[in-house]
């Protein structure tokens, strides 16, 4: 596959923001992003909102950043660095989500900077990373300041209330998504487990756009949504038109996907890492 253009070393590579919770066992949230930010050449700016404590087996719980310091860290890098586009992650919190959509208006990013949301809601073991009543801040806090949201099948369900199971129901989610207020919506097929294909459908109120992609049934994919919001927000940092950049970042998680491993006695992470060896393999 090509890969996004790369920065020659000594000179300043496009700055992204992950705005997202961290995993101590190093397959999802901030350590993932930072994975395929390094990993297709863009320079990773962090705003932490959280420090889950987990391993390949679940989470154990996790802590909330304050807000004054969530809403520092957007500051600092903003009004220094320069961001050319940003994704978040875990929340954990309505608070904090109303924190990052006040500072983002605030720093006059809105509108200008382009902004991934994935709604995590919980760990593919099904525990909580999204408190219940911040449903209604994501839905009417940050949607809105979304140039595309990226929900996976159970997060559809918890946002806009569709079972998905199949191509009809898949685009009354992902009209029932857009009309929330962001520029696009994407909806995940990924865990339509009847399918033999992952089936995504990306909408801007007037257009459709379907991508398909193989399923990679791997024991292993901690980590996946994350990366393909994480390679979604790169490819628009560098100027990539959106459906572009969504058929970019599947193309990235399904390497990302073929290439993980197991970790621990759980699930194990996706790797962007495989970048490594394609090149030494070249
Ligand atoms: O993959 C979703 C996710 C995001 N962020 C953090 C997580 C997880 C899943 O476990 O732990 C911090």
């Amino acid at each position: 596959m090509t890969y996004l253009p790369l920065t020659p070393p000594g000179q300043t590579p496009l700055r992204v923001m992950t705005i997202a919770g961290s995993d101590s066992g190093g397959g999802a949230g901030i350590q993932a992003d930072m994975r395929t930010f390094a990993l297709l050449g863009v320079h990773s700016l962090v705003t932490v909102t959280a420090v889950t404590v987990q391993n390949s087996l679940g989470v154990r719980g996790f802590h909330e950043i304050p807000l004054d310091v969530i809403a520092g860290q957007i500051e600092a890098v903003a009004s220094d660095i320069g961001v050319q586009a940003a994704k978040t992650g875990m929340l954990a919190s309505s608070a904090i989500i109303e924190t990052i959509a006040d500072t983002w208006r605030a720093q006059g990013l809105a509108g200008s900077v382009p902004l991934v949301v994935d709604p995590v809601c919980a760990s593919m073991h099904g525990d909580p990373l999204l408190h219940p009543s911040a449903l209604d801040a994501m839905r009417t806090e940050l949607f809105p300041l979304a140039t595309l949201v990226t929900p996976n099948l159970d997060e559809v369900r918890l946002l806009v209330d569709i079972d998905v199971v199949d191509e009809q129901s898949q685009r009354a989610a992902v009209q029932a998504l857009h009309a929330l207020g962001p520029q696009w919506a994407l909806v995940k097929g990924g865990h339509l487990r009847s399918s033999p294909h992952s089936p995504d459908l990306l909408y801007n109120g007037t257009d459709f756009f379907e991508f398909d992609g193989p399923r990679i049934d791997t024991g292993h994919d901690h980590g996946a949504g994350d990366t393909l919001a994480a390679a979604v927000a790169s490819a628009l940092a560098n100027g990539y038109d959106m459906p572009d950049a969504v058929a970019f970042a599947k193309r990235w998680v399904t390497e990302c996907l073929r290439a993980a491993y197991p970790l621990g006695s759980g699930h194990g992470p996706v790797s962007a890492m495989f970048r490594l060896s394609a090149d030494e393999h070249r």
